[in-house]
This record gives C-alpha cells, structure tokens and sequence, in this order.
C-alpha cells in the first residue's frame, strides 16, 4: 500500500506504514483528554491504556480487558493549546488505540492496511461530537413503550414464570412495560421457534401480556443449530447461507443449541433471508428483539475440537507435568472465541470472498442490520424495539445495544455511568447497562443504588444470569423504595423520552461528559463521575457500597433535586464550586442547570406502564431567576411520523 502524499501530510497525526497496516500517532499534552470509544473499560478519559476493537464476548470486566463487545473507533482529543478533532478510524478488523500507555504523552493507532481514516475539527466538543454523528447518519429510534421499566433474567422458561413475574410487579404497583425472554423459550436454542410446551398458545399469551401493558422481548442468537427437519437450517444449507470454511463447506461451530452454522449476514441475500425471519415471531405479536452472541461468540469450532481432543487423548495415562498441564488448561481453555477459528471461515460480501477475521468487527452490525431492514418491509410504518450485544459504528442507525455481561459490582455502576457518554459520542442512544449486575449476587444496595442512575438510561432494564441471587425488585425487603424509584422513571419519562428525541433526530449526545457543556471550567475535564443527561440535568449518581453521600462539583450554580418518591420532593439551590451531599440510600438526587427546566408528568393511580400515559399533565421543575424556556418533543411514540423540528414545542415555564 503506497500513502498517498496528502495522507503524509495530515496536520494533527503522522501516519506511517507498518507490519499490520497503518500507525496514526500523535503527541499529547498532559492536559489533553481523550473521549470516545464507546464500549469499553476504565474511565471517561481514555488516556493510560490500550484499547482494542475485537468483539469478543467475555463475560469478566476487569480493568486489564482490552476487548468488549462492540467496536466503536471513534475517539475526540480535547486539546487546550491547540485545536482538538475526532479521528475516526473505519476499519472491520483489529484495530488497536494506544492512549498513553507505551508511553504516557502519546497515541497510536494501528489499523489494517485498508483503513479509511476521517479527521473531524470543529468550534467545540460538542460540535465535533455532532458533525461525526451527521456523517454517520441518524441514530436508531425505540418505541416509547421502551422506555419504561423493563424485567430480564436468564431463567423465565415458560409461561407460568412470566405471568408470575408480571403478577408480582403488579401487586406490589411496581410499574412495568417489558419482559424478556431469554434462551429458553426456544425449542432446543433453536432461532425462531417457540418451545410449544412451554408456550401452548405463544400468540395468545403475547396477547395477554400486551393487555396487562407488558411487552415480551425473545432474544435471537446468531448461530442457527445444525439439525435435519430444521427449516431454518435446511434454508440456510440450500441457499448457500451459511459461512463457509477453507474447504467451501459450511463452517461449523458449536454454541447453545452444539452445532451452529453462522448466517452470512455480510452477503445481501443471506441477510434478507436471516432477516425475513424475524416476521415469524412478528406476526404472533412480538414487537421488540434483542440479538444475542453475534461477535459471533464461538464456545468451539468443531475442527479445533478434534485438534485438542487428540492432544488430550495422546496424555491419556502419561505423567503430565508442570508444563504439561498448563498446556493442557490453555488449549482447553483457548478453545473458545479462538482467533484462528475466525481465521477460518469466510464471508461472500455479494461476489468477495472476505476472510471472518478481516470483518470480524461488522458481524453483530450486519446480523441486526438484517433484522432492521427486514422489520421495513414487514412492519414499515411502526418502531420495532431492537438492540444488539455486538456492534460497530453505523449500527447505531438499525438499534441500540446493551453493555453485555457485567457483573453485580460497585465499580460497574460507575463503568456503566463511564460508558454512557462515549457510546452516544458513537451515534448510539438507546442503550443501557443490565442493571443490579448481570453476574454474580446483587444486593439491596447496589441495585438501588444502580437504578438511580438506570432512571436516566434510555434502556431501563433489569437482567441477571442464571443461577445467581434473584434480582427482581420485589425479591428485596424495602421493595417501597423500588417501587418509588422506578415510578420517579415513569415521572421523568416525558423528559428522557423529549431528550432522547431531540438527541436522536437532531445528532446531539443525550449523555455528555462536563466538560461538553463547560469548555472553560478546567476542573469540569475532570471530573469522571458525574454526566449531563438531556439539557436540563446532570446526574451525580452514588456508586460506592454503603455511602450515604458524595462529592459532586457544580460547573455553575444548579437546583438539587431530591426525591423519595414522586410526591416527596425538594429543591434547593445551590452555588458553583466542590460540595458534598447527602444521599440516603432510598433517594434520588439529581441537578438542574442555571435557567433549565423539565417537565415532570403527573401520574395517577391507574398508570400501569406506558401503555396508560398518553394524556398525561407536566408538572415542571424550573431554575431560573425569571421565566426558563424548555423545547418539550412529544409524539405518538410508535409510528415514525416524527415531529420535524420547527414544530418542537417550545413551554415557557414560570415558577
Ligand atoms: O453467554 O442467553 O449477554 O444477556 O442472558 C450467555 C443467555 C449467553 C449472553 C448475554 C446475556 C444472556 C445470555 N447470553
């Protein structure tokens, strides 16, 4: 590959050749703070470690993971001596972000050789910010009815089990407008069945859910189970669907159902076939997906699987020693997500032949990609709930995605908060952690504590795995202080739901570190824990065990707002500058900024989820010395008439 010689030249990184591709670096002052990247590990300022793009579903978030789920190459580096730009590295393969951790004043970029490299300047972060999500295109727009409270685990395996869950919501008044089904439903993991022992009459029960307000949102895994009689199967074998090995045999790898082929989601054919079977489950009145192990997550490949099965019989009976034995752990334990299994099948991109690990990245975009596409056809003039594990940048116009399998930890609260920001940086809005941790045990506190900052999120979900400690909120004591926090969601609805839309249709970030809208304040750069939500709010949310308070920092004077419930509130104004706040385990606090408002809708008893909100009446919060100004956007929440923005509502509010 020859750089061309305007490349060579580029003002802000020096680009040069190197084994893997292409190495973008540049000098970073030790004020300069790195943004973006979207899902990933450690903090809102990249800078002090190397990032990968390498979708991997590892289900353990520890500090030292350079891989999640997604792959988001977008980064802002915000000078104060110079101009700051994003960079933008388009690339389906590895590619590896430096940010100071070789050494601590630079950054490198590795990309492959056929990277397209976008360079972003702007007025300000916030201009950077919206001028890549305008190249991008506009962000994916949820129905209303998902941003209500929504009930997850790996666990509900048929009817019974989610009429109990909705029952138990219900009687405790928790408000609710989703529940998910995980894996089992399925007849044998197999996509696009229902297992008809334990959903009798799937349509029906749809039905009896969406009359009691609550939506059922199955998962759809990206490998299709190998099994003669299997529609989907013998489709895909027929079609020439599937991804092809070396040999030009269908690929095989083993996930939850054993032996899986994967979708060729790259081929435009095999993702309108993959796609056009979603209309299945639509037509039983499913309205909301959420696309599971599409990296794609491989627990084994079968050739791999004859390859260490060998090794393993060959040690049978021998004296294995020291390095015998660790050898023997890492091939067993290498067996998963392998590197060299995705070097071993391929993609046909509409007539290119392409090798998995070269688009190993756009394999999650294009399976939800399918879906999105095909959901225009089979039901064009309504939303359709959809969000991904894996993503790349451009996904974000098909559906959201969730944050994967964290864990019931502290520092994952925060990870989370950390995460919000640099996924809307990337185009993605509707997004959301599992709240309360989807590993591990949760406790009372955490998921508490957890869903005073779920409240802001657009997907408001509560998710667990199998096998660990009930998390739905009415398993804990104080399930009155649940209940009021998620009732204070459905009370922020219409200003979560006008924000998320302004940010959607106008390319603005609903989340946003401080410094976006405090590019003066130098101690705003700092500050890692705390985000702007919307235009009105800033969330300082507790994320440490027993804490009955925190430092939060005021970039200008705000109004705290405290609520225990929807009915008991309080606002107290406050002045710029380093404070800390009490914050009893069962409150909400929040802030609003100098001469912001937002409405807050009036909820009477009937309300049980979304479904019953439609004429509700506002009552506003308001901070300002004399009447504020707010742009409410409002519409019917399902179809895609949406309000263009000179019709946006503007409310002068006068407390
Ligand atoms: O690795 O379907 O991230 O949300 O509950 C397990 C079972 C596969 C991973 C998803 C998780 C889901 C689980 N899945």
């Amino acid at each position: 590959m020859e750089i061309p010689e305007s490349a060579q030249k580029l003002e802000v990184m020096h680009l040069t050749k190197v084994d893997a591709g292409v190495q973008l670096s540049c000098q970073m002052d030790d004020e300069d703070v790195v943004y973006g990247l979207g899902e990933q590990m450690r903090g809102m300022n990249k800078r002090g470690f190397t990032y990968v793009s390498d979708a991997l579903d590892d289900a353990v978030h520890t500090e030292d993971r350079h891989s999640l789920y997604g792959s988001h190459n977008f980064l802002i580096l915000s000078r104060k001596t110079q101009p700051s730009f994003g960079v933008f590295v388009d690339d389906p393969g590895r590619v590896a972000f430096d940010v100071g951790e070789t050494k601590l004043n630079q950054m490198v970029i590795t990309a492959g050789p056929d990277c397209t490299v976008y360079f972003i300047e702007g007025e300000s972060l916030k201009d950077i910010a919206k001028q890549f999500r305008r190249l991008i295109g506009r962000s994916y727009i949820a129905p209303k009815w998902a941003f209500g409270y929504q009930q997850s685990r790996w666990g509900y395996v048929n009817e019974s089990d989610v009429r109990e869950v909705v029952r138990r919501h219900q009687e405790q008044g928790i408000l609710l407008d989703a529940v998910y089904l995980d894996i089992d439903y399925m007849d044998n993991y197999k996509d696009f069945t229902v297992d008809a022992d334990k959903f009798p009459d799937f349509p029906g029960f749809v039905n009896e859910m969406k009359d009691q307000g609550v939506h059922l949102v199955p998962i759809i895994d990206a490998g299709v189970k190998i099994e003669e009689g299997y529609p989907i199967y013998e489709e895909g074998v027929a079609g020439g669907y599937f991804c092809k090995d070396e040999d030009g045999e269908d690929f095989v790898g083993a996930v939850w159902p054993g032996k899986v082929h994967f979708p060729d989601v790259l081929n435009s054919k095999a993702r309108q076939w993959f796609g056009g079977k979603y209309r299945w489950l639509m037509e039983q009145g499913i309205d909301g997906f959420w696309n599971d192990m599409n990296e794609p997550a491989i627990f084994y490949s079968e050739k791999n699987m004859q390859k260490v099965m060998d090794e393993l019989l060959a040690l049978k009976g021998k004296n294995i020693d020291l390095h015998g034995f660790f050898h023997m752990r890492d091939i067993l334990l290498g067996l998963s997500n392998n590197p060299e299994d995705y070097k071993s099948f391929y993609h046909d991109m509409d007539g290119v032949k392409i090798r998995h690990d070269k688009v190993h990245n756009i394999y999650g975009y294009n399976m939800t990609k399918a879906a999105a596409e095909a959901f225009d056809e089979i039901a064009p003039d309504k939303r359709t709930l959809l969000f991904s594990r894996s993503s790349y940048i451009g996904m974000h116009r098909y559906g959201g995605i969730w944050t994967g399998d964290n864990s019931s930890w502290w520092s994952h609260l925060l990870l989370s908060v950390q995460q919000m920001p640099a996924l809307n940086m990337c185009g993605i809005l509707y997004v959301g952690s599992d709240i309360g941790g989807f590993g591990s045990d949760t406790t009372e506190d955490l998921l508490l504590r957890w869903l005073q900052f779920g409240v802001f999120t657009p997907l408001m979900r509560n998710h667990a795995t199998l096998g660990t400690r009930q998390q739905e909120v009415y398993q804990f004591e104080n399930v009155e202080d649940f209940r009021n926090m998620i009732r204070i969601r459905y009370g922020l609805l219409p200003y979560i739901y006008s924000e998320y839309m302004k940010a959607a249709l106008d390319d603005e970030l609903y989340f946003r570190p401080l410094s976006f809208d405090y590019p003066e304040d130098d101690h705003a750069a700092k500050v890692e824990d705390q985000v702007m939500v919307g235009e009105s709010i800033m969330a300082a949310p507790v994320y440490t065990q027993n804490a009955t308070g925190r430092y939060v920092y005021l970039p200008e004077d705000m109004l705290l707002v405290r609520m225990k419930s929807m009915e008991n509130k309080t606002c107290e104004p406050m002045e710029k500058g380093h404070h800390y706040v009490d914050v009893a385990l069962n409150e909400l606090v929040f802030f609003v900024k100098k001469d912001h408002a937002l409405p807050l809708a009036v909820l009477d008893e009937k309300i049980k989820s979304t479904a019953n909100m439609e004429d509700v009446s506002y009552e506003w919060i308001c901070h300002g010395d004399g009447p504020v100004e707010y742009v409410l956007y409002d519409d019917d929440g399902i179809s895609k008439k949406y309000v263009p923005q000179k019709d946006w509502k503007k409310v002068i509010v006068d407390k």
